[in-house]
C-alpha cells in the first residue's frame, strides 16, 4: 500500500478545526487532527506547503518510520506548529493501519486494559452557588468526576467561566480580548469554592481545578496545601512548567495531586517531572504531543514513576483527537482519566464518531481505525473564522500566564 495524496481542511462547526486526510492507492483513507487554537492557519501550511509533499508514495504502514522522519528529518524539532502538524500524520497513519487490518485502533496499542474510559466534565459558574449547580447537573449525567471552576469577587471575567447562557467556549471570534485577574484574590476564593462542594456533595466524587498557569510555584504549594482536606482528585497546571524544576517546590509543600502538560509537545516538556516523579498526572494527549507513536513511548516512561495520564480533552482539540485518545486510553496501563467537553452539535455532525459516553465511562467503540469519520461537504458549509484564546493581565495591567 502506498500514499497516494493528502488533504488539509479548515473548517469552523461552531470552532475551528484543521483535519488532516490521507489516502492510499487501495481507496482507505485515514484522519488526523491538527488543530492548534488561535495559530490554526500556521499548521496548515506547515502541512499542505510542508508536510504532504514529502509523504506521496510512502508505506502508509511505516508509522515509526514516517514519524522520525518528519521529527528528526526536519533539523527543526518540537514546537506545537511542528508537533501538531506531526501528530496529525500519525493518527491518520495509525487509522488507515486499523482499517486495513479490520480491528479497532486500540487492539494495536496493548488491547484493552479496562473496560471503560473515565472522563471529567467541567462544572463553571460565576460564583459557588452556580458552579454547585453546574455539579450537581454533571452528578445528574453520572459523571464520576468534575472539575469545578468559579468566578472571583473583585474580578470582572475568569478564564473557565462563561459569559452568558450556553457552554462554555475557551476561544472568542475575533482579535483576543483582555481578561483581569488577582492570584491573591483566587488564593482566597478556591477554597472555599471546595470547602462547599464537599458539604453539598460529599466525598465519593472526584474532584478537580484547574489553575492554567497563573500561579508561582510557593503559591502553588499554598493552594495545594488549603485544598488538602477536600483531597482532590488533581490540581491542575498550578505553574507554567517552562522550568520543571520549579515543581519540586510545589512537591516540597502539598500532598494534593499535580497534573500538567496540556501545552507539552514533547516527552522532553516532561522528562524531569516524571523522572523525578514530581507530578502525578500527564496531560498531554496525541494532538499536541506529536500523535500516538510518541504517547506510547511517553506513557511508558511515566508507567515506571508512578505517573499516570491525564489527556486533554477541550473543545479545540476535534472529535478525531477525543477518538484517538479514547483508543489510547483504553489501552495503556497507566491510564488515569480523560478530559471531555462536549463539542457543538455541528461539531458532532461534522465528525461523526463511534465513541460513546455513558455513567462516567467514554467507549471508543469497535469501528475499525479510531471510528471517526469527517464529513467534508457540510465542513465546507462552515469556513474558517478569525478566533483567539484571551490574554490575561494583572490589575496593574501586567500580561501574566494562563
Ligand atoms: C483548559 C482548556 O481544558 C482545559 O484544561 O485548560 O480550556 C485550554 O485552555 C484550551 O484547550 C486551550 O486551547
Ligand atoms: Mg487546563
Amino acid at each position: 500500500m502506498k500514499i497516494r495524496g493528502a488533504k488539509v481542511t479548515v473548517c469552523s462547526p461552531g470552532r475551528n478545526f484543521v483535519t488532516l486526510k490521507i489516502e492510499t492507492d487501495e481507496g482507505l483513507s485515514g484522519l488526523g487532527d491538527a488543530t492548534l487554537n488561535g495559530r490554526e492557519l500556521a499548521v496548515a501550511s506547515y502541512l499542505s506547503d510542508h508536510v504532504v509533499p514529502c509523504l506521496i508514495g510512502r508505506d502508509p504502514f511505516q508509522t515509526e518510520d514516517i514519524w522520525q522522519y518528519l521529527y528528526r528529518g526536519a533539523y527543526w524539532r518540537k514546537g506545537p506548529v511542528t508537533m501538531t502538524a506531526i501528530s496529525a500524520v500519525d493518527v491518520a497513519l495509525w487509522d488507515i493501519k486499523a482499517k486495513a487490518l479490520n480491528t479497532p485502533l486500540y487492539n494495536l496499542l496493548g488491547g484493552r486494559s479496562r473496560t471503560g474510559v473515565m472522563a471529567y466534565g467541567h462544572a463553571n459558574g460565576r460564583d459557588i452557588s452556580e458552579t454547585s449547580d453546574a455539579v450537581a447537573a454533571h452528578l445528574d449525567r453520572k459523571f464520576l468526576a468534575v472539575r469545578a471552576q468559579c468566578g472571583i469577587p473583585g474580578l470582572p471575567t475568569t478564564y473557565g467561566v462563561p459569559k452568558g447562557e450556553g457552554p462554555y467556549e475557551p476561544a472568542e471570534k475575533g482579535l483576543p480580548s483582555e481578561h483581569v485577574w488577582s492570584s491573591e484574590k483566587y488564593l482566597l476564593h478556591t477554597p472555599k469554592l471546595f470547602e462547599q462542594l464537599r458539604v453539598t456533595f460529599g466525598d465519593d466524587l472526584h474532584l478537580l481545578h484547574d489553575c492554567h498557569h497563573r500561579l508561582t510555584p510557593i503559591q502553588a504549594g499554598r493552594l495545594g496545601k488549603a485544598l488538602e482536606p477536600y483531597h482532590l482528585f488533581w490540581m491542575e497546571d498550578p505553574t507554567p512548567a517552562e522550568l520543571q524544576e520549579g515543581f519540586r517546590l510545589i512537591r516540597r509543600h502539598t500532598t494534593t495531586p499535580i497534573a500538567v502538560g496540556e501545552v507539552f509537545n514533547s516527552v522532553w516538556d516532561a522528562n524531569l517531572l516524571i523522572t523525578e516523579q514530581l507530578i502525578d498526572y500527564l496531560r498531554m494527549t496525541v494532538l499536541h504531543g506529536g500523535g500516538i507513536t510518541p504517547m506510547k513511548k511517553a506513557a511508558s516512561l511515566a508507567e515506571m514513576y508512578h505517573v499516570q495520564t491525564g489527556c486533554h480533552g477541550a473543545t479545540d482539540l476535534s472529535p478525531i483527537t477525543m477518538g484517538a485518545a479514547l483508543h489510547f486510553d483504553l489501552a495503556i496501563n497507566n491510564f488515569g482519566i480523560q478530559e471531555y467537553m462536549p463539542h457543538t452539535k455541528e461539531t458532532d455532525e461534522v465528525f461523526p464518531h463511534a465513541y460513546t459516553f455513558r455513567d462516567g465511562f467514554f467507549q471508543p467503540g469497535e469501528t475499525p481505525g479510531h471510528g471517526v469519520d469527517f464529513n467534508e461537504a457540510l465542513a465546507a458549509k462552515f469556513p474558517y473564522e478569525r478566533a483567539y484564546l484571551p490574554v490575561n493581565r494583572k490589575l496593574d495591567g501586567t500580561l501574566w500566564d494562563w
